[in-house]
């Protein structure tokens, strides 16, 4: 739990740290970032620096997901020390990789027969956990940590670690076993760099190495020096080397004497995960991950990377008429989270004064209400939903009642006015004295019945409900999904023009603008989608482009966005909302769409 006057304090003492997203959780302290890109998300793991910590003390990893970079979604913690029955001590930084259907999360944890450091393996048929041991002892064990796992394009996966010295071992399919012995990577000065003012310790290698491929050529980046750590790396021509020393990705900064790397590619950008000491109260043992977002130079060298308070660019944006979990937030103050009895987290321990800042949330046309799942062991409160700022113009207030327990949950509704476009939502809650009220999820509508999104069964939640297709098969499903637990896809399509569809013929105005906003994802190659309105009016069929035509991939998820007005004349008798491709017949998925 953070000191919750030092964070109102340093909110008031820091200009602009109202609108920093950086670092990325506010609720607890966080270290260790290892990000996995997992079907159009982003799931962080992270380790758990205690509060108040004067030593590395971690009991727990915690996963958070995004879809956007700036809102992250908490999932609580999946696995702890507890989880290893041989461990005692010791959650230190681990990385999560996906294979065959299955999460194995490496992480390093304190042996406790023979006192030694040693590498566990958690695993999970969900990003998001709950994770059991997978082989119920140590993986490896020889005093060393910080596990990274790289799985080559021929398959062959590699488990990486060490500080002070740097092994590999070759894993075997199975994840959870391995051939050969480990082998030590030589530290040469060429391979890794050359720290001075420590004989034992000849190069800058120290801990935390992060190896990826990327055009073919192998990285290796790592805390280097120590201490103060800063980020360098080191590329090669294959998995085992030979290393050379390419110099530094991020100096040292940001008041922890550690740093830690971790690299994606997600949605055509590059993100460089790292931890300081940003958030009040914190330092070497009271860490707190951030991002950055970057691009590699021409020669598939790192640029430079410094750590702002910023943090990266928002992809796409939040849709507020699908249901969104509380806990999904880009800045926050004051609350904390913890499990819901309901299934996933809610935000608690919230008092007069906190807020909650959700970035980015298209509201389109407009909304007009606002639900919220609430539960009060004391006399509830208000939430003040506020765009713009924490005091920004009030479009709703919701009152929540006493509901007799912390987790005893009912549903509150509250008139919006004033909500069209895009916002920053601030969750500004009020009341009395003490902890008021906690909530589990919350979900606007909008002046059609259906939220502002003119689309019934937008969220593909409910099956393929109001969807048709025009040639192929549509079906539900529940992987891969954008948000939520289903999407639909659509196979065996034999033109261009098959694709998803909806009947919004009584839904139009003629003469309006609508805004459209649909994520696709391809099955195979990489065509290029678009959103299309058939109008047929008076007998003559038009076609409307809502979005322009966007290269989606099989690899994440594309949004396709776009604005257009809608116009007719004569009697309209039938409008047809698609999503099809420009060429190729290859099948796609669709979900979480609007159209208002
Ligand atoms: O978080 C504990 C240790 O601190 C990690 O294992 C190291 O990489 C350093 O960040």
């Amino acid at each position: 739990m953070l000191v919750i006057v030092a964070l109102l304090c340093a909110v008031a003492m820091i200009p602009g740290t109202a609108r920093a997203d950086n670092p990325i959780v506010q609720t607890i302290y966080t270290a260790d970032p290892a990000p996995l890109v997992h079907n159009g998300r982003v799931y962080l793991y992270t380790g758990h620096d205690e509060d108040g910590s004067t030593y590395f003390t971690m009991k727990e990893w915690r996963v958070w997901s995004s879809a956007d970079m700036v809102n992250w979604t908490d999932h609580g913690s999946p696995m702890s020390v507890a989880t290893f029955s041989w461990a005692s001590a010791d959650a230190w930084a681990g990385q999560a990789v996906y294979r065959n259907g299955r999460f194995y999360w490496y992480v390093p944890v304190k042996d406790r027969a023979s006192g030694q450091m040693a590498i566990g393996v958690g695993v999970s048929n969900s990003p998001t956990g709950p994770f059991t041991d997978a082989i119920g002892r140590p993986l490896v064990r020889n005093g060393e940590i910080d596990p990274t796992v790289f799985i080559d394009d021929d398959g062959q996966a590699y488990l990486y670690w060490g500080n002070p010295n740097l092994w590999y071992v070759r894993l075997n399919a199975d994840m959870i076993s391995y051939s050969g012995s480990p082998t030590q990577i030589p530290l040469t000065t060429a391979g890794f760099g050359t720290r001075t003012g420590n004989p034992s310790r000849p190069t800058l290698y120290e801990e935390g190495p992060w190896v990826y491929k990327r055009n073919g050529l192998y990285y290796n980046v790592f805390a280097a020096r120590c201490c103060s750590e800063f980020i360098a790396y080191s590329t090669a021509p294959g998995p085992t080397g030979p290393w050379t020393y390419r110099g530094t990705v991020m100096p040292t900064q940001g008041s922890s004497f550690t740093n830690h790397p971790g690299i994606i590619d997600f949605n055509g950008g590059s993100y460089f995960f790292y931890h300081n000491g940003a958030l009040p109260g914190g330092g070497g043992f009271t860490r707190s991950v951030a991002v950055e977002k970057f691009a590699y130079n021409a020669d598939g060298t790192i640029p430079t990377i410094n750590m702002t308070t910023t943090g990266a660019p928002q992809v796409g944006t939040l849709n507020p008429y699908v249901r969104q979990e509380a806990e999904t937030i880009a800045w926050e103050s004051g609350v904390e989270t913890e499990p819901s009895s309901e299934g996933g987290m809610n935000v608690g321990w919230i008092e007069n004064g906190d807020y909650i800042k959700v970035k980015g949330v298209a509201f389109g046309a407009g909304a007009t209400s606002f639900s919220a799942r609430v539960a009060s062991a004391t006399g509830g409160g208000r939430i003040e939903l506020r765009l713009g700022g924490v005091n920004g113009t009030l479009v709703g207030t919701c009152t929540v009642p006493g509901t007799g327990g912390w987790q005893t949950w009912t549903t509150v509704t509250c008139p919006v006015t004033g909500a069209t476009g895009t916002h920053d939502l601030y969750f500004k809650y009020t009341g009395g004295g003490g902890n008021l009220f906690n909530v589990n999820w919350w979900q606007f509508t909008g002046g059609t019945g259906t939220g502002g999104n003119l689309l019934t069964n937008g969220d593909m939640e409910s099956g393929t409900t109001g969807w048709g297709a025009s040639g192929g098969t549509l079906s539900s499903v529940t992987s891969p999904v954008h948000g939520g637990a289903r999407a639909l896809t659509i196979t065996g399509r034999t033109a261009s023009w098959n694709g998803t569809t909806q009947d919004v013929t009584a839904k139009l105005t003629n003469g309006k603008s609508y805004t459209t906003s649909v994520w696709v994802r391809s099955q195979s190659g990489t065509p290029s989608a678009k959103a299309t309105l058939a109008v047929t009016a008076d007998g003559t069929t038009g076609y409307l482009p809502l979005t322009p035509a966007t290269t989606v991939n099989s690899g994440g998820w594309t949004e396709l966005t776009g604005t257009a007005t809608v116009s007719w004349s004569g009697t309209l008798t039938r409008a047809t909302f698609y999503v099809e491709t420009t060429a190729g017949i290859d099948g796609f998925s669709i979900d979480d769409a609007s159209f208002q």
